[in-house]
């Protein structure tokens, strides 16, 4: 298995969640993604869990949209750190996933991420931050990104008139 497992309730959220396994890409940092849903699919929670612990995952990153109880209850089943993408839902634009996922009850947590693409982009990056505390090739790798990110606003930050 992978570095860092990325899961999530549907596959019709794996378009906002490519962006979490395209950070990781970037970064070197070895990921694998599932469908695994906390009302569809229960009984997979806890072996998906076993099965990342007894292979060396690091980090679990649990996307998923509405009634979102997936990252919550994956952080139930393990005590690797479990990062939490609110996915946008039809009818409430991802205000019901992101309440779902960010309201833990003391004892067990959840590190929430924002709604959407930028929310599983910063999963991805803060799992490979992650990895990078005992990895150096990949925590090079995220201030090389930061750098670049810095001189690109920088070059752009002179405005004119439309
Ligand atoms: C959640 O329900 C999933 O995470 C998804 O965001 C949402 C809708 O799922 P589908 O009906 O598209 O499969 O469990």
């Amino acid at each position: 298995m992978a570095s860092v497992l990325i899961l999530m309730g549907s596959t019709s959220d794996w378009p906002t969640m490519q962006a979490a396994a395209h950070m990781l890409k970037e970064f070197g940092v070895s990921w694998e993604a599932r469908v695994v849903s906390a009302h569809r699919t229960p009984d997979l929670l806890a072996t998906t869990m076993q099965e990342a612990e007894a292979n060396d995952t690091r980090v679990i990153i649990a996307g998923a949209g509405g009634a979102a109880h997936l990252p919550g209850m994956l952080a139930a089943f393990t005590c690797l750190p479990v990062f939490g993408v609110p996915v946008s839902s039809k009818q409430l634009k991802g205000l019901d996933s992101l309440l779902s996922i960010v309201q833990m009850p003391k004892g067990v947590a959840v590190g929430t991420l924002a709604i959407g693409e930028a929310g599983a982009a910063n999963a991805g990056l803060l799992a490979a931050q992650v990895i990078g505390t005992t990895e150096p090739a990949v925590q090079e790798k995220v201030k090389a990104f930061r750098a670049q990110q810095r001189d690109t606003v920088i070059a752009a930050s002179k405005l004119e008139l439309d």
